[in-house]
């Protein structure tokens, strides 16, 4: 498939797409590990996660007993669309992080039988993602117009395509739970400065709960999310030229309380000293140190509530699953 150079669009009648990738996707994964490896705490975000392989974990994940949220949202959204559909009279569907558009496919239902329906403009840093679903859409659904924008949304915002009518902008499967607080709040704003009046947010976000059910769905009994996590080090040694051995590291997944947030890590299994040779770069583990690679925040609805108040959001509509495991937010600009 042909790539499309940065900053340059490629169109066919239905299908427009935008790439603002610049090969690397920008703050690149070098200036994260450099950063993350040499702090006093070793960290690195989860973005890196997403190779190929990456992606494919993460599709288990989704099916596995432990991991409720990709079935409590996805209950949510059959239950809920047609009411989202009417609530929004949206004609037009901005998804962050679409990926392979799963779970797209309830909304945009709901949006094509108002009759409303007319764009969908997925957002993913992974060219092959964005171009498969647009030439999906546009097949499965006759006279969508899909507008695909390549790049990172916490970067690209900014290059999303004008609205052309109310429009929901969606961002789903408890990813805003990655963002630590005060880095949520900014990314819930900038959000919030692209809503017009007639807009909403459509956000899907983990619950609070019983802390073994939590810790269980990140380190399920298969070994999965282990595998998953271990993944970002194949994606150093790959990227950055690294010699991480992943079975140096084990996986640990636990809740904190006081901050409501999972947290994973890498721990060492012993001392010893990593070569990033792409980065010049050595890295010492001790025994036992442990590397954060992500955090999820679950939330209770007044966290929600302030979080999005804080970003100038107001709450228009509270969706959840009959067992109250996951929460589906629909939210907008207050009218003054
Ligand atoms: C879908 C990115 C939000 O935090 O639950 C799954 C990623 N990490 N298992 C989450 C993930 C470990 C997931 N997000």
């Amino acid at each position: 498939m042909a790539v499309t150079p940065p900053g340059t669009s490629a169109a066919t009648a239905d299908i427009r797409i935008d790439s603002h990738l610049d090969g690397a996707g920008g703050r690149s994964l070098a200036d994260d590990a450099l950063d993350g490896l040499t702090r006093p705490f070793k960290e690195l975000p989860p973005k890196h996660f997403y190779d190929a392989r990456g992606a494919e974990l993460f599709d288990r994940i989704c099916e596995l007993p432990e991991y409720y949220p990709t079935r409590a949202e996805r209950a949510i959204l059959e239950q809920s669309a047609a009411e989202i559909a009417r609530l929004t009279g949206a004609v037009e569907l901005v998804e962050l992080g679409s990926g392979t558009a799963a779970k797209t496919r309830v909304l945009l239902d709901a949006l094509a039988a108002a009759g409303t329906l007319s764009r969908y403009v997925p957002v993913d840093v992974t060219e092959s993602m964005v171009r498969e679903c647009a030439l999906a859409l546009t097949s499965e659904y006759p006279g969508l117009r899909v507008h695909g924008v390549i790049g990172d949304f916490e970067r690209h915002l900014d290059q999303l395509p004008e609205a052309e009518g109310p429009r929901i902008i969606a961002f789903l499967g408890g990813t805003i739970g990655n963002f630590p607080p005060g880095s949520r709040r900014r990314f819930l704003r900038e959000i919030a400065r692209l809503l017009g009046p007639e807009d909403h947010l459509l956000m899907g976000t983990d619950l609070v709960k019983d802390p073994s059910v939590l810790e269980a769905a990140y380190d399920d009994s298969a070994g999965v999310t282990a595998e998953f996590n271990r993944n970002v080090l194949r994606v150093l040694n790959r990227e950055l030229d690294a010699d991480f051995d992943p079975e140096d590291f084990e996986h640990v997944a636990l809740f904190d309380r006081s901050n409501e947030w999972i947290e994973m890590r890498l721990r060492a299994r012993r001392e010893h000293t990593t070569h990033v040779r792409g980065l010049d770069l050595q890295v010492h583990f001790d025994a036992g140190e442990e590397l954060r690679t992500e955090i999820s925040a679950k939330f209770t609805p007044e966290r929600l509530e302030g979080d999005l108040a804080a970003a100038g959001l107001e709450l228009a509509s509270w969706m959840t699953d009959p067992e109250g495991l996951f929460a589906l937010t629909l939210s907008r600009r207050p009218s003054l």
